[in-house]
């Protein structure tokens, strides 16, 4: 099983508009201890391209869309983020990449840690020495 997978949250909509909630150990399958968001992408221009040793975050694309891949070394998945009602769960030890940013893409990611630099991956040969534990 990847350590990756969509989330559905459940949205409460009426003629104002529409609400999501998103709740530590509820919803998030996880402490949140960081939020932070990513806009005024390009559709041009990837970010992330980075594996995290010991981070869980959960990606959603509050407006606009994006599509997320994502490698555990064996299989890859990409998603596309176009709906403030699902998530991407990605889990520890996945390399990923964000790209084909809409127009007015606004990503909104929710960490299991607070910003540590130190625990990043950023070369993809040693993301699969150390995923495969070599
Ligand atoms: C990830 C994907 C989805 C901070 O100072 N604090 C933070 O919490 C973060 C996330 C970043 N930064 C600084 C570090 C860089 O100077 O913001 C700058 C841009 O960060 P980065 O190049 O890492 O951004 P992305 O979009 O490539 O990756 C980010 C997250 O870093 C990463 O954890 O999984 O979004």
């Amino acid at each position: 099983m990847p350590n990756y997978h969509l989330l559905d949250f459940k949205a409460f909509g009426d003629l104002r508009g529409s609400l999501v909630s998103l709740e530590s150990q509820k919803n998030i399958p996880f402490d949140i201890q960081r939020i932070y968001y990513i806009y005024d992408t390009k559709r041009d221009v990837p970010r992330g391209s980075h594996a995290h040793r010991d981070l869980e975050q959960v990606l959603v694309c509050v407006n606009g869309s994006c599509k997320v891949k994502v490698d555990d070394g064996q299989i890859v998945g990409v998603f596309e983020l176009n709906t403030p009602e699902k998530g991407l769960y990605v889990g520890k030890m996945l390399w990923r990449e964000m790209f084909d940013f809409s127009q007015g893409c606004v990503l909104l990611v929710l960490a299991s840690a607070h910003y540590h630099p130190e625990e990043y991956i950023r070369d993809y040969d040693d993301f699969l020495k150390e995923v495969s534990g070599s």
